[in-house]
């Protein structure tokens, strides 16, 4: 018996729905779409992890690490490697986009959501800002929302295994949806700002936000 809800297999509905089948017209904005999407542009996917820096890895010993959360805050606090892993546990799996025009899918980090760092200090009405300090003396700035994202992590572990130096262990900042050298390595400080402070690169040429998908590289 046929389904009276449905039209008969011959109608022009249904042999037009074929048709737009055959034609491709129905898998605008499906799987295939979303991943081409994935790629932002001028970018190309690398499988290895390439290592970037100022070039000198800073050796932090587990007892040398310190956290400082401060600036424009209510509650600055400062964390031992321990009581930073106390902290609630997150895991995300993430993308990276590098200037430098790699790409890497899949990143799977472990670590602390910045929202959960935020709400123990409680950033002061007038926070806009977040310059991120590596004990390397580097910088990096980003707006207070980008730093908030829910997918933003200060990340131990990378694939189940404790960050490398190489790649900023003990703990290092990962944006996501930012070019990746807004994600500082071995972070020694998240200071909340009024103001923006222009980090390193952003002084040296790069652009001030780094968003990759509207290719803001350089400033
Ligand atoms: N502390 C610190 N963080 C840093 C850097 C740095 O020199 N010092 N380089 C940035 C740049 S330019 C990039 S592309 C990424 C590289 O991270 P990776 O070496 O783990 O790939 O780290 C970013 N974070
Ligand atoms: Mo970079």
């Amino acid at each position: 018996m046929p389904d009276p809800n449905e039209p008969p297999d011959d109608s022009k509905l249904t042999r037009a729905k074929r048709q737009w089948a055959r034609d491709g017209r129905l898998l605008t904005g499906t799987t295939a779409d979303a991943q081409a999407d994935r790629l932002p542009p001028g970018q190309r996917l690398v499988r290895d992890w390439p290592v970037l820096d100022l070039g000198a890895q800073p050796e932090v010993a587990p007892q040398r690490f310190r956290l400082d959360v401060d600036g424009a805050v209510r509650r600055p606090l400062s964390f031992s490697l321990a009581e930073f892993m106390a902290l609630p546990q997150r895991d995300f799996r993430s993308d990276i986009h590098c200037v430098t025009q790699w790409s890497r899918y899949d990143n799977t980090w472990r670590g602390v959501a910045s929202g959960t760092l935020l709400d123990l200090v409680e950033p002061l009405e007038g926070a806009r800002h977040v310059v991120l300090h590596g004990f390397d003396g580097y910088a990096t700035n980003v707006r207070l929302d980008q730093f908030a994202a829910p997918d933003v992590l200060l990340a131990h572990s990378w694939e189940g295994q404790p960050l490398t130096t190489e790649h900023g262990g003990p703990v290092r900042v990962v944006i996501p949806r930012l070019y990746f050298w807004k994600s500082a390595k071995w972070i020694r400080r998240v200071e909340l700002t009024t103001t923006d402070r222009p980090g390193f690169w952003e002084r040296n040429g790069y652009h001030n936000n780094a968003d990759p998908w509207s290719e803001e590289r350089y400033g």
